[in-house]
């Protein structure tokens, strides 16, 4: 991708952080394409033909990381659908293509591959609160999420990836100066307007 012709943002956080419901709020404030890995990846376990279903199923159960190159793929094929389609508002805004990546890179050589071989993030918004809290709300969307995932067992795994694989991103970054945390403890309402408070910023 021409790095002068889009602007990326990664969104990451701990399950549950709420990274996919404020990616949501963003996508009205500025217009970004919002690309969640695990839907994108939601969506090829569920592709009739696809090759990779039942791996991804069996990962995303476990909360491990399916390897980089599937979920690259995705990323890249969704990023050039966007561009080609090119409507002002949904992804592009100024002539510029604006992509929210979320939940993705959670593990250092997914960082490394996607900055060398498809683009930089100009910023890291980073969601955080405890871990009583993301319990709890994941518990509760469980109840008709119907995400395989969703569950007190996977939740844990999820968890401890996260501190195992993801932390270490997160710090890359901030060594970097990208990372923009905002704690996400607060309402829904309250986080957005931190969150937009920092993205408008990047767009000023
Ligand atoms: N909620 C949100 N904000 C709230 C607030 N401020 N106050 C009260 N409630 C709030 O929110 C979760 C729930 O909390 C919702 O019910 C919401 O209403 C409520 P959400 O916005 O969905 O949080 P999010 O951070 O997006 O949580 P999610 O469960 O999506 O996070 P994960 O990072 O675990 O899930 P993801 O879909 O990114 O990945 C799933 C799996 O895919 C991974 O575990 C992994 O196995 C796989 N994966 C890869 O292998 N590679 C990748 O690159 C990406 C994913
Ligand atoms: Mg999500």
């Amino acid at each position: 991708f021409d790095a002068s012709k889009i602007t990326v943002l990664f969104v990451l956080g701990g399950p549950g952080a709420g990274k996919g419901t404020q990616c949501a709020n963003l996508v009205k404030d500025f217009g970004f394409c919002h690309l969640s890995a695990g839907d994108l990846l939601r969506a090829e376990q569920n592709r009739p033909g696809s090759t990779y279903g039942d791996m991804i199923r069996t990962y995303i159960k476990e909360g491990q990381i399916v390897p980089m190159e599937v979920t690259i793929k995705l990323l890249e094929n969704a990023m050039k659908d966007t561009l080609a389609e090119g409507r002002e508002g949904e992804g592009w805004a100024d002539g510029r293509g604006r992509f929210l990546i979320d939940g993705f890179p959670r593990k250092m050589d997914q960082a490394i591959m996607f900055d060398e071989q498809v683009c930089q993030s100009s910023t890291v918004l980073f969601f955080t609160t405890t871990e009583d809290e993301m319990l709890k709300r994941l518990i509760e969307r469980g109840k008709t999420s119907g995400r395989e995932d969703d569950n007190e067992e996977s939740i844990r795994k999820r968890f401890r990836v996260y501190k195992e694989q993801t932390m270490p991103v997160i710090e890359h970054y901030n060594k970097l100066g990208k990372v923009a945390e905002i704690d996400s403890s607060a309402t829904i309402e309250e986080v957005h307007e931190k969150a937009k408070t920092v993205v408008g910023k990047i767009f000023s």
